[in-house]
């Protein structure tokens, strides 16, 4: 593949046989293995790999080992930090907490998952970015304005996040988790809903966003098996691309 497209996968929720077929759909893996064959392209997942799905460790693994092998062919595979990563790590940094334990188990975490993790995944999801800037389109996995607690311009927001993830203060945590709860803030209310996404692309660059966090069909009212293609809003400065599959879409990759 010659092709340097940029890919978006949305929020997997640990369903490891969506996220082959897609891969495989958009040429990006082996129709017969997990080899990466997407060349030059570029692929971003937008974060919450796991919890309310089977198999998060696997889709986490194996977005790792498309990373280094699209590396080695001048390609690039990264992902978003996303809540449900934070939830999972509060859980497991804080084991004695029962606030954390609870809140990420009543979110679809699951407990078997955490003996899964090796540090070098643990290492990995610490160290994701929470905002990127590909071409003209600013990607974030939440539908929310709650980045600008942390920084001005991507870099910022960052580090700072990634602090927050690589300390051992429970009440970072709590306020990073706190913030992801927010859902919808370009889409509530059109005229400010518009102010705010207009906001975020002035800010941290781009003329346009793309996000996950809340399911399309939370948006659409259409029932979850009926997702079938990203969510564009605002006349484009906004697209949804969580494919609700954690509620029975099948999810798509979308080409930026
Ligand atoms: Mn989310």
């Amino acid at each position: 593949m010659t092709d340097t497209s940029t890919y978006l996968i949305g929020d997997l929720h640990g369903h490891f046989g969506h996220m082959k077929r897609l891969l495989r759909e958009a040429g990006l893996m082996e129709s017969d293995g997990l080899g990466w064959t997407g060349g030059a392209s570029r692929l971003w997942f937008m974060g919450d790999f796991f919890d309310r799905g089977p198999d998060g460790v696997s889709c986490l693994s194996l977005a790792m080992k498309l990373q280094d092998e699209a590396a080695r062919v001048g390609g690039m595979v990264n992902s978003l930090v996303g809540n449900h990563e934070v939830n999972m790590l509060a859980a497991l940094r804080f084991p004695h907490n029962p606030g954390m334990a609870l809140y990420w188990t009543r979110n679809g975490g699951n407990p078997e998952e955490l003996e899964k993790l090796n540090p070098e995944m643990l290492e990995w999801i610490m160290s994701r970015p929470a905002l990127a800037l590909e071409g003209d389109t600013l990607l974030m996995h939440a539908d929310a304005t709650f980045y600008n607690q942390f920084g001005t311009d991507i870099e910022t927001v960052n580090t700072n996040i990634a602090e927050v993830l690589n300390t051992k203060d429970v009440s970072g945590y709590a306020y990073l988790i706190e913030l992801f709860g927010e859902h919808q803030a370009f889409f509530k209310s059109p005229v400010s809903g518009l102010k705010r996404a207009e906001y975020m692309v002035e800010t941290y660059g781009g003329r346009r966003l793309v996000h996950g966090h809340t399911p399309i069909h939370h948006m659409t009212n259409v029932y979850a098996e009926d997702v079938t293609a990203p969510l564009v809003y605002h006349d484009g400065l906004c697209v949804n691309v969580d494919g609700s599959i954690y509620s029975g879409g099948q999810g798509f990759v979308y080409k930026v």
